[in-house]
């Protein structure tokens, strides 16, 4: 058990008026110690969070949760952070097994022990009525079923040149799975949103225990009320995995996946556009014109990221693999749009100077990734790349060199998968 004293220490800083406030933004729970281990000092504190009921939270270490999953390429285990290589994400529907893993915090031990005791949804602010859901409660709800993509907004970020901090995620920080669970708009229907609700703040139990502000983000109310915006509770048909939110999540398709909140706890219905840390300054922000690459651009001059940009996965074949002169190489992949249908995809194997249209398969639902396949025949030995290029029904297209942001957000680059041909 790991607990924080400098998180303690900074809420004693904290004026007593907006101490409450401070608490609530930081979700109704929080990282606390049981009296005594911070001595006098402290205990004022403490004894106030336990008569408000707040329990602590403590933090599981990675291995707890199962991870690292099996051929994941790992940039962190602490917080743990993983991703896989294209060639192992050819699946329709990612499975649960290689579905990458992002994390900024801690894992919550109750997602580990899959514990609900104590577990409620909050819902407040601009709503009639405050609601704190169990899992019971939310189960009352229509469950819909939906496979979804899911992209770090930094996915791609090792392409970005200059080098920008975060984690170097090559491109497989994406997944399609299935998601089920319930709808939020059923949910923020039932609490009744005032006239004053324009976002949400979203708040997970991963409360880090070095004292800095948790992890949260929100959404337009317009993208809450969509119909396919979920909190999700199960995926793959099976109960959320630790790792992955247990035990609800927010799904919002098409979007950034820093805005699908795991371990959801609360969601904050504001009237005002969610101003956490993560939501300012340069954290999910990109510029609003493009910028020369390793400029720091003003901060008005960024907007929150939202949806993601259209793009496509070469899975298949892996790279680096050595074929025949005349023998047919199956090439294929995913492809998808954010909130945008893509049109079609085409593959290069001479650089881009000649592009060969492939046979588009369509998604299994909306938010779902498309997937493309072809065959290319090769006549003479020799290096080559295999290049794929998405267009969406905006006529948008991938780009050939990657337009860069201070946090190498959005990336999008065409995939290139080198092979060789021999004689
Ligand atoms: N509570 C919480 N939710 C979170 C995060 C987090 O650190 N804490 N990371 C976000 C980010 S940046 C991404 S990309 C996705 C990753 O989801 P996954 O780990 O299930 O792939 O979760 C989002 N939800
Ligand atoms: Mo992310």
């Amino acid at each position: 058990m790991k607990f924080s004293v400098e998180y303690v220490k900074a809420l004693e800083a904290v004026p007593n008026a907006t101490r409450r406030d401070f608490l609530a933004r930081v979700g109704k729970s929080a990282l606390f110690a049981s009296l005594g281990i911070f001595g006098a000092g402290c205990e004022a504190v403490d004894r106030g969070l336990l008569d408000r009921g707040l329990a602590p939270i403590v933090l599981a270490d990675a291995h707890e949760a199962g991870l690292p999953k099996p051929d994941m390429l790992v940039h962190s285990e602490t917080p743990f952070n993983g991703e896989f290589a294209p060639h192992l994400l050819n699946a329709d529907v990612t499975p649960t097994e290689r579905h990458f893993v992002r994390n900024n915090s801690g894992i919550p031990q109750r997602a580990v022990n899959k514990d609900l005791h104590g577990w409620k949804l909050v819902i407040d602010g601009e709503v009639y009525k405050e609601l704190a859901l169990s899992m019971d409660d939310l189960m009352q709800f229509p469950q819909v079923t939906m496979e979804v993509v899911l992209e770090c907004a930094g996915n791609g970020r090792s392409l970005f040149e200059p080098k920008v901090s975060g984690n170097p995620w090559q491109r497989g920080a994406i997944a399609c799975s299935e998601w089920t669970g319930v709808r939020l708009r059923d949910v923020l229907q039932t609490a009744g949103l005032k006239p004053t609700a324009v976002y949400t703040g979203n708040y997970g139990e991963d409360i880090p225990n070095d004292g800095s502000e948790p992890f949260s983000r929100g959404i337009p109310i317009e993208k809450a009320m969509d119909e396919h915006t979920l909190i999700a509770l199960k995926m793959n048909g099976e109960v959320l995995p630790a790792a992955h939110g247990f035990p609800a999540r927010l799904i919002v398709p098409g979007w950034i996946g820093s805005a699908m909140q795991k371990w959801l706890h609360r969601i904050w219905v504001r009237d005002r556009v969610h101003d956490s840390k993560k939501m300012s300054g340069y954290s999910y922000r990109i510029p609003t014109y493009p910028i020369t690459p390793g400029d720091e651009p003003p901060v008005e001059d960024m907007r929150i990221a939202t949806a993601w940009r259209v793009k496509s996965l070469i899975t298949l074949p892996e790279p680096h693999l050595e074929f025949r002169t005349g023998t047919p190489i199956q090439v294929r992949g995913h492809a998808w749009a954010g909130e945008n249908h893509i049109d079609k995809v085409l593959v290069s194997s001479d650089f881009g100077v000649q592009w060969q249209e492939t046979l588009l398969i369509q998604p299994s639902n909306r938010y779902a990734w498309y997937h493309w396949e072809t065959e290319l025949m090769l006549s003479n030995r020799g290096y080559y790349e295999i290049w794929a290029r998405a267009y969406d029904d905006t006529g948008a297209s991938q780009p050939f060199t990657q337009p860069w942001n201070p946090k190498g957000y959005l990336g999008n680059v065409i995939h290139r998968v080198p092979i060789t041909v021999a004689a």
